[in-house]
């Protein structure tokens, strides 16, 4: 754990966590917060576009910079109480981290907020971040399913001798938990052994089928309703002309509204108890990728927290 439980003053500093989410208060009267965002800049194991490490930050910063009003649904969900801790520590005495440290590291701290009745969600940094929250989420609900939004199927058992490495992020989850995998338009034969069967939407069948169609077979392809379940959402999932500054684009990808609508009927249906949001290698100041990673964060935190409505002013 790298925070303490603190009370504080709402205009003062966070009494959570290390900074504001959105630049707002965290409003938690002193209960641990609904959600927690654990920045995690790791960066160890990409293999073409490095800069995931940047992500993070990069987030934040458009985070603070957006409208937090969410039309769609009339709310403010940063009024739930929603913390950012200080960065996972990547390093011990200068040294990095080996990737299944990094994995144990994120596993503890996503089961330890578990245990508190928070909501955790990590904020990446490379893929293989994701690997320990979905241990931690699996141990906690027996049966978990996850819900993986991706470019690429990630499903390979180890690559460059680690079994912690991006490109295996979802071979745990497969051969664990129920995995549905959706947008994927790469992979390699090997990992086709891994695919659970009727659980793969390709990209091209997202684009050749109307969304409400494939969005429902996803949703009950991972359950009964009310499931408990893991959201991975590799941001190349979305099609680069919507997002480039991801570490290896793929074409033929979702756009904003496949990629918000699905999880929203994910979130109606099932129960979300984490979700991750991973793969933003910002490469332009203002980058307009980090801005839509900004968006989709506060569009899942807006779905799973399902905050009030605020009632429109009216005139007396
Ligand atoms: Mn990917």
């Amino acid at each position: 754990m790298t925070e303490s439980m603190q009370t504080g003053p709402i205009d003062g500093p966070p009494t959570v966590g290390v900074r504001h989410y959105a630049g707002e208060p965290v409003l938690t009267d002193g209960r641990p917060p609904q959600a927690v965002i654990l920045p995690v800049p790791y960066d160890g194991t990409s293999t073409w576009g490095k800069g995931a490490d940047k992500g993070p930050e990069a987030l934040f910063e458009a985070l603070e910079n957006m409208e937090l009003f969410d039309i769609e649904t009339d709310s403010e969900v940063h009024r739930a109480g929603i913390a950012v801790l200080e960065a996972l520590p990547l390093e011990i005495d200068g040294v990095a981290k080996s990737p299944e440290e990094v994995c144990a590291d994120v596993r503890g701290e996503v089961g330890d907020w578990l245990g508190k009745g928070t909501l955790p969600v990590l904020v990446g940094g490379e893929h293989s971040v994701s690997i320990g929250a979905i241990q931690a989420c699996a141990a906690w609900e027996p049966g978990l399913s996850v819900l993986q939004l991706d470019a690429h199927s990630d499903l390979r058992s180890t690559f460059h001798g680690s079994a912690c490495n991006h490109a295996c992020a979802l071979h745990w989850a497969a051969t664990n938990t129920r995995l549905v995998q959706v947008g994927i338009r790469s992979t390699e034969a090997e990992e086709r052994q891994y695919e659970q069967e009727g659980n793969v939407f390709h990209g091209s069948h997202c684009h050749a089928t109307p969304d409400a169609d494939w969005i429902t077979a996803a949703v009950q392809q991972l359950g009964p309703a009310d499931t408990p379940v893991y959201i991975t959402v590799d941001l190349d999932v979305f099609d680069p002309a919507h997002l480039p500054e991801t570490g290896t684009p793929e074409p033929g990808g979702l756009d904003w509204y496949q990629v918000t609508g699905l999880i929203r009927a994910a979130a109606q249906h099932h129960r979300v108890i984490g979700f991750d949001v991973v793969e933003l290698a910002p490469r332009m100041e203002r980058s307009p990728s980090a801005f839509t990673a900004a968006k989709l964060l506060h569009k899942m935190l807006t779905y799973v927290l399902e905050p009030e409505p605020i009632a429109a002013p009216t005139e007396n």
